[in-house]
C-alpha cells in the first residue's frame, strides 16, 4: 500500500503552512494522518448524509403535503443496509488503528535506545554514551529511536506532535515509544498530562540531525563516562558485585548475558528479562526469585535514583562485553548454562 505522494505532500504542506497541522517529520506521521483523514472524511460524509436526509424529509413530509401522518412498516433491507455499511466502516477503522498501534508500540530490534526521565517540571534525556540533556533531545534521521521513559514523581506524558508520538510516563514503570525522524530541524516536546502548576512549562525541543551531524554532536557532548560505565561504578560501590561476582561460588546469579534471556523463577513461571524486569529485580527482589537461589538479595528501594537505576540497567545489559568485575571468567560468553546461573534459559 502506498500513499499518493504528490497529492499528499500538497495537502499536508498546505495544512501545515496554514498552521492547522503539525509537520510530518517521522516515518509514522503520514500513516497516522491517513487514518486521521479517513476518520475526518467519514465524519464529513456522515454529517452531510444525515443533514441532507433531515432537510429532504422535513420538506417532503411537511404539513401541507402530508396532513395525516402515515404509518410506515419497517424495512429489513433498509435496516440491514444502515447496519452493515457503518459496521464495515468501523471495522476498517478498528483494523487500521490496531495495525498502527502495533507498529507504534513495537520498536524495531535495531532501534537505538535513549532513556528519558520526567520530573516536575522537566525532561531529562540520557544517551547510552553518557550524553545528558535537559528539555532537549538530539536524534539522527533515518534511524529508529526508542525512548525508554520513566517518571521520578507524578504521571507525565511525553509527546512530539510532529512525529505523531505520545506516551504516558509513569512513576515506577518504564514505558517506551519509538519513532524514526525523517527531516532535520527542531520540533516541540510537550508534556500532555496535567502534572502540577508548571505543567505548561514542561516543554522542550527535539533536534533532528543528519547522521553525520549527529555523530559530531555525540562526540562533542560526551561527558566522558557512558551510562554503562557509571553503572559499573555503582555496581561496585553498592556492593552488588559481592553476590554477583560471576564466580561459581557467588551467592547471586551471574548477570552477564541475563538481559534478553528467559529466567525461570522459583514459582515455576518464566519471565523475559528486559529493562523493566531488571529495574524491578533490583527494587523488589523478593517479588520474583530466580529458581535455584535463596531470596537473600536486599531491596534497594529508596536507595537509588531513577538515573542510577538506568545506569545499572545499562551496565547489566552490556555486561557480556564489559564485565570487568570478573574479567578472568569468560564462561559468561558461552551459551551453556554455567553452574552459577541454573535459572537461566537461553
Ligand atoms: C546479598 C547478595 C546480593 C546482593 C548484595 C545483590 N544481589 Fe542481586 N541477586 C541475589 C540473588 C541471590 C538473586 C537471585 C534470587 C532473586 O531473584 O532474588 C539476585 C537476583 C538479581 C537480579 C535478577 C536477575 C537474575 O539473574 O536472577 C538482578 C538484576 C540483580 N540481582 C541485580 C543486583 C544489583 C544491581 C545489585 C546491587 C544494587 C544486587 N543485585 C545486589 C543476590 C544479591
Ligand atoms: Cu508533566
Amino acid at each position: 500500500m502506498h500513499i499518493s505522494p504528490v497529492l499528499w505532500q500538497f495537502l499536508v504542506k498546505w495544512l501545515h503552512a496554514s498552521a492547522l497541522f503539525p509537520a510530518e517529520a517521522s516515518t509514522i506521521a503520514p500513516w497516522m494522518d491517513a487514518l486521521y483523514f479517513f476518520l475526518l472524511a467519514m465524519t464529513v460524509v456522515g454529517v452531510i448524509l444525515v443533514g441532507a436526509l433531515l432537510l429532504a424529509f422535513s420538506l417532503m413530509y411537511r404539513k401541507e403535503k402530508n396532513p395525516v401522518a402515515t404509518h410506515i412498516e419497517g424495512s429489513t433491507l433498509l435496516e440491514a443496509t444502515w447496519t452493515i455499511i457503518p459496521l464495515a466502516i468501523f471495522l476498517v477503522c478498528f483494523v487500521w488503528g490496531a495495525l498502527l498501534y502495533f507498529r507504534i508500540y513495537s520498536p524495531p530490534v535495531n532501534a537505538m535506545n535513549i532513556y528519558v526521565v520526567g520530573k516536575q517540571w522537566m525532561w531529562k534525556a540520557e544517551h547510552p554514551g553518557g550524553q545528558h540533556e535537559i528539555n532537549a533531545l538530539h536524534v539522527p534521521t533515518g534511524k529508529p529511536v526508542q525512548l525508554t521513559m520513566i517518571s521520578q514523581d507524578v504521571f507525565h506524558s511525553f509527546s512530539i506532535p510532529d512525529f505523531r508520538v505520545k506516551r504516558e510516563v509513569i512513576p515506577g514503570r518504564y514505558s517506551t515509544v519509538w519513532f524514526e525522524a525523517t527531516t532535520p530541524g527542531t520540533y516541540h516536546i510537550f508534556c500532555t498530562q496535567y502534572c502540577g502548576t508548571q505543567h505548561s512549562g514542561m516543554i522542550g525541543e527535539v533536534t533532528v540531525l543528519t547522521p553525520d551531524d549527529y555523530d559530531k554532536w555525540t562526540k562533542e557532548s560526551t561527558s566522558g563516562m557512558s551510562l554503562a560505565q557509571n553503572g559499573e561504578r555503582l555496581f561496585a560501590s553498592m556492593g552488588c558485585n559481592a553476590c554477583h561476582s560471576g564466580t561459581a561460588a557467588a551467592r547471586g546469579p551471574n548477570l552477564a548475558g541475563v538481559y534478553g534471556s528467559k529466567l525461570t523463577l522459583t514459582n515455576g513461571s518464566q519471565v523475559l528479562v528486559n529493562d523493566a524486569y531488571l529495574r524491578d529485580a533490583i527494587l523488589n527482589p523478593s517479588q520474583h526469585v530466580t529458581a535455584g537461589f535463596a531470596p537473600i538479595m536486599p531491596t534497594y528501594q529508596g536507595q537509588i535514583s531513577e538515573d542510577g537505576l538506568i545506569d545499572l540497567v545499562e551496565f547489566i545489559k552490556t555486561m557480556p562485553n564489559n564485565y570487568r568485575v570478573q574479567q578472568t571468567l569468560v564462561t559468561s560468553q558461552s551459551d551453556q548454562t554455567t553452574p552459577a546461573a541454573p535459572g537461566m534459559v537461553k
